[in-house]
């Protein structure tokens, strides 16, 4: 009996040291040929949530592409006959691309893969979200809007896309009603089409599309894109680790002319997404110390904010923020809104670099902001980032933006409430938070900005009806004299000037300068604040200090220069009249 025991407890033992070994082995096994680990479900034990860097091609990469020959293909540009390019120029009037380029491209055209060789070796998890492409449009051209479908179609997991959701932001031309509706039937439901019932902007149509999604996660893009080889796992699989990661692709340029695909950079270089304090939307490098906390140079890292247009998030957790603030009204400021809510609310944003995503940047913008901008005073960007500023600033950083956009003191928000009541109930972090921890490299390029001694429009003492006026030139371009434009401003910022206290003259983001030949609007330097202007309000004179020299006006030319000062002339005397917007 007891010899029986004891063997059937050494079988016991056996057996049971078998069932803890074998797996050990199996693991073994399959971590010496990592090409097969494959990724078991989030919600079990002991999950690999993070992909591995496999030998092999990485999972869901397209294996045997045809070669494609045709114009546009490859992202070659396509080069129009000369008969074609009085029709060219009206496209480009009328949708800020060249539609009549875009039309004889497919829509299915292949694009250089512009990836880090390395992204094509990732695995991914199999069971990730599934997955709602929003892309929201108003009045779009045909091609481009459905290349950018197809595009989806063709280079998406089918298993990850739920759906592609398009979302008419009320748009009059023909092509965009029953043709598009007939269209999309080619693609068995997979394609579905909703339609606002009047103008909303493109911000509350994509809260919209957000509600009316049915995946799990939302993805939108705008309606020129074209995404890349293998672009949606690496998006979704950080959101399958934390719902609470915004994911943003890298984005290439498509010539708006020949429709030329080009990767926005090369190499191993990485860009975050940051601001300066008039709420452009800018890009920083991201620095050795950064790029290092990754163990591989393809892999995600932290981002401030993020273009706008093109992201993935848990749908949930959109809405659990509230979707957009809905008093932003159709464009800019929303994506600030959206990434400063993410971060100062627990979540957070990351910058996938393989994913890639080519988007048409127009030369101008071919729409206007319809009625909901005719309600509204004053320039209704300025008026959204007054709203997100007063909503997820700290006072010090408001004032910072005040002193670089002095106009947006004097308009009108709206209510702001609600905004605000959400940022309390979700505990939401300071902006002092947001700076030390997350967008700490803005100062290196944007450093606080020292409050203005003067501010509007620069008046002539000697010709009291004219005005320095940049006539909304991009820089650098010399600047001139036009009639004031006083209250009747509306919202143009081109004769509204600022002086600051460290000797900066500068319109919006950009300042003046001093050469032989005139006074220059120019790129401020990166980093600096200061300049070398004085006013002197007795003598009403603006001094440069380096050339010891004062601005004068030519009174044959009406051209600005600097001259020896001579302080009683009043062709070098100069008022700074402050705009009282009613
Ligand atoms: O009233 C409108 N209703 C719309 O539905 C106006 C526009 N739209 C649609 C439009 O058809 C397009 O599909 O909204 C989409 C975006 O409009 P664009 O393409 O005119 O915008 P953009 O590319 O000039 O502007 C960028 O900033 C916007 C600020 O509100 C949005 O966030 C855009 O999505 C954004 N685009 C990108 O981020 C692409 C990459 C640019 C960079 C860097
Ligand atoms: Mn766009």
């Amino acid at each position: 009996m007891r010899i029986v025991q004891l063997r059937k407890s050494r079988l016991f033992k056996l057996v049971a040291a078998a069932l803890c070994v074998i797996p050990l082995l199996y693991i073994l096994f399959l971590q010496s040929n990592h090409e097969n680990i494959k990724f078991s479900a989030f919600s079990s034990k002991n999950v690999k949530t993070k992909p591995q860097l496999v030998n092999e091609l990485g999972n869901f990469e397209p294996q045997n592409v045809a070669e494609r020959t045709g114009p546009g293909e490859g992202g070659k540009p396509h080069i129009l006959r000369d008969d074609q390019q009085n029709d060219a120029s009206q496209m480009l009037t009328e949708f800020g691309m060249n539609m009549v380029c875009s039309d004889e491209i497919s829509v299915s055209r292949s694009i250089p893969d512009t990836r880090i060789p390395e992204c094509k070796h990732w695995n991914y998890p199999e069971d990730l979200p599934k997955t709602s492409v929003i892309i929201v449009f108003h009045n779009e051209g045909w091609s481009t809007l459905l290349r950018t479908v197809h595009s989806v179609i063709n280079r998406s997991p089918p298993q990850f896309l739920k759906e592609v959701l398009l979302v008419d932001d009320f748009s009059n031309k023909e092509h965009l009603k029953g043709k598009l509706e007939q269209y999309i039937m080619r693609f068995d439901g997979k394609v579905r089409l909703v339609r606002n019932k009047e103008r909303e902007g493109l911000i509350r149509t994509r809260s919209y599309g957000a509600k009316e999604a049915r995946g799990d996660v939302i993805l939108f893009l705008d309606a020129h894109c074209e995404v890349n080889v293998n672009w949606l796992p690496p998006l979704l699989a950080p959101i399958y680790r934390d719902k609470t990661i915004m994911t943003v692709p890298v984005i290439d340029g498509i010539d708006f002319k020949t429709f030329e695909y080009r990767p926005v950079y090369q190499g191993g270089h990485h860009y975050r997404g940051i601001f300066e304090w008039g709420m452009l939307y800018k890009e920083n490098e991201l620095s050795q110390k950064e790029a290092k906390k990754r163990e591989h140079n393809s892999e995600p890292y932290k981002s401030p904010t993020h273009a706008g247009g093109l992201f993935a998030m848990n749908r949930d957790y959109f809405l659990s923020l509230g979707a957009y603030d809905p008093g932003l009204l159709v464009w800019g400021g929303e994506n600030f809104e959206l990434s400063f809510k993410i971060w100062q609310c627990g979540g957070s944003i990351e910058w996938v670099p393989c994913s890639r995503v080519g988007h048409v940047y127009r030369s101008f913008m071919p729409y206007n902001f319809g009625k909901l901008a005719q309600k509204k005073k004053g320039p209704l960007v300025t008026i959204n980032y007054k709203r997100v500023v007063e909503t997820w600033f700290d006072d010090k950083f408001k004032e910072y933006f005040y002193t670089r956009e002095p106009l947006a003191r004097y308009l009108d928000m709206g209510d702001i409430s609600d905004q605000l009541a959400l940022k309390e109930r979700l505990k939401c972090k300071s902006f002092e938070w947001f700076m030390d921890n997350v967008a700490y490299d803005v100062y290196d390029k944007f450093p606080a900005l020292p409050p203005n001694l003067h501010w509007g429009e620069i008046g002539s003492v000697a010709l009291p009806s004219l005005c320095w006026d940049t006539l909304g030139q991009d820089a650098p371009a010399f600047i001139s004299i036009y009639e004031c434009m006083g209250d009747n401003n509306n919202g143009d910022l081109s004769q509204l000037i600022r002086l600051n206290a460290k000797g900066q003259l500068g319109v919006g983001e950009r300042c003046f300068e001093a050469d032989t030949q005139g006074i220059k609007l120019v790129f401020c330097r990166l980093g600096t604040v200061d300049g070398p202007w004085e006013y002197d309000e007795i003598s009403h004179t603006l001094l440069h200090r380096i050339h010891k020299k004062c601005v004068a006006l030519h009174p044959q030319t009406s051209h600005l220069s600097l001259m020896p000062c001579d302080t009683v002339n009043t062709y070098q005397q100069w008022t700074f009249k402050e705009l009282q917007p009613k």
